[in-house]
């Protein structure tokens, strides 16, 4: 080729891939003034001339990109659904499982919602929802390795789970996909970082094994490292922390962009939540730092690896925060990190805002639990507007994991948050939450319970 035809095959090899490029729902819908400027920013990407050797081949229709749904909802860790829900009045619709689930991702898919359970022992099952319509749907593969979190890829009417492809792949936690080019990135049992999906490239980061892989804009990625044995709470699935966190950078090349290592302490948590918490339109990454001293805190770093701020520490070790998601909780919309405290003995959801260096704390309401101690399922809340009024909920179970709380800040000064509605569960809490966001913006919501039921509320 001339280097004008070669240039000309290299323009069209960048287009194919934008235009192939998928994400989730959640991750290009503008919901907030904040996630409107970073949404903006991943339209306005222009992909590096440079094409890397991991660039992977694409052949998929640019009219209909894939839909990827994840446990943690959104692809940077954020607990957040969009659209708006007519969730205080839903009914049930309850469907039989084979065992009992462990995991449940949603997505749109033709005119309803296909639900995908994944059961104890690995097992997959898919329903499509229609209205109170449930048909069983087959999913590939039929089977994940026991604890593995599933990735449901939704194109073209068919759906399938993603699975890392290596041998020496971490049975303990799912591929992810890389934005925008679609490329899939997993964890080694022993650290490594692989990307796939093309010839395959592999970087050394000492992730930790359980981490869940974030993607953000530009495909980057950012995912928890330095396995650590100091901090012995051992709630999240065994006595391994992370030490730190790094991001990655995949183009031009594949390299570490920033690393964090914590002194004293440990990450205690799967994820970070990985969003623009103080709406400049650059992510900020949200972490939760123990240590046997002082017990949980949240702290707040920028991209380069800076500390920017700090939230108040649990007072004694062993006692855990669990944060879940970012969003605009306040009564006047304003951006809110909200977290359960103590989540296994008597837990307290919190709110907490952004102001200089330090998160404050706004609201509280006690008697709600997110998380079953021992499990590596940190997905048991989810924040949306699950009522419609324009306003964000948290959604989180009671503390015997019965009935679904919906939470919503008030100006009330003495507690600052309500419940709102709760909807009864049926049984106890297996899952996490998880919804989809319908064409028309309506949210639909499911849990898995002990069981062998999945309940989803469809809106009236
Ligand atoms: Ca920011
Ligand atoms: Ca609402």
């Amino acid at each position: 080729m001339t280097p004008n035809m070669k240039s000309l095959h290299l323009l069209f090899l960048a287009i194919i891939c934008l235009a192939a490029a998928g994400c989730s729902a959640d991750d290009r819908a503008p919901v907030t003034n904040q996630t409107s400027a970073l949404g903006s920013t991943i339209a306005g990407t222009t992909p590096s001339p440079q094409r890397s050797p991991m660039q992977p081949p694409k052949t998929g229709n640019p009219e209909n990109p894939p839909f990827y749904a994840y446990t943690h909802h959104r692809s940077d860790g954020n607990r957040f659904v969009s659209g708006r829900g007519s969730l205080q009045r839903a009914a049930p619709v309850d469907i039989p499982l084979a065992g009992v689930p462990r995991w449940l991702v949603a997505a749109p898919f033709g005119a309803g919602v296909l639900w995908v359970a994944v059961l104890e022992d690995g097992r997959v099952q898919g329903f499509l929802v229609i209205g109170k319509a449930v048909s069983e749907q087959p999913i590939t593969p039929k089977r994940l390795p026991p604890g593995m979190p599933p990735v449901l890829k939704v194109v073209d009417g068919q759906a399938e789970l993603l699975t890392p492809s290596g041998a020496a792949a971490s049975p303990l936690t799912p591929p992810a996909v890389l934005q925008p080019n679609g490329g899939i990135a997993y964890l080694e049992a022993g650290g490594g970082l692989v990307l796939s999906d093309g010839p395959s490239s592999r970087l050394p980061v000492n992730a930790l094994p359980d981490a869940r892989l974030l993607t953000g804009e530009n495909n980057r990625l950012l995912v928890l490292t330095g396995p650590t044995t100091i901090y012995s709470h051992g709630v999240l699935g065994d006595a391994i922390e992370a030490g730190g966190f790094t991001l990655v950078q995949v183009y031009p090349e594949l390299k570490i962009e920033s690393t964090v290592g914590l002194t004293g302490e440990v990450i205690e948590g799967l994820a970070a939540i990985w969003t623009d918490l103080d709406g400049d339109g650059t992510r900020e990454i949200l972490v939760t730092a123990s240590n046997v001293d002082r017990g949980a805190r949240l702290l707040v770093f920028d991209e380069a690896g800076n500390q920017i701020a700090a939230g108040p520490a649990g007072g004694s070790g062993l006692r855990w925060r669990h944060q879940l998601a970012a969003a605009p909780f306040g009564p006047g919309g304003e951006m809110e990190i909200v977290d359960v405290l103590t989540p296994h003995i008597g837990g307290v959801v919190e709110f907490f805002r952004l102001e200089g260096k330090e998160l404050r704390l706004v609201a509280e309401i006690p008697g709600f639990r997110s998380h079953r101690i021992g499990s590596r399922n940190l997905d048991m809340g989810l924040a949306g507007d699950f009522d419609g009024d324009g306003s964000v909920e948290l959604a989180v179970p009671t503390q015997d994991l019965s009935q679904l709380g919906f939470i919503r800040r008030t100006q009330d000064a003495s507690s600052g948050a309500e419940v709102a509605w709760t909807l009864p569960i049926g049984g106890t809490a297996a899952t996490n939450i998880a919804a989809a966001t319908e064409k028309d913006g309506r949210i639909t919501l499911g849990i898995g319970r002990e069981d062998n039921v999945l309940r989803v509320w469809t809106p009236p």
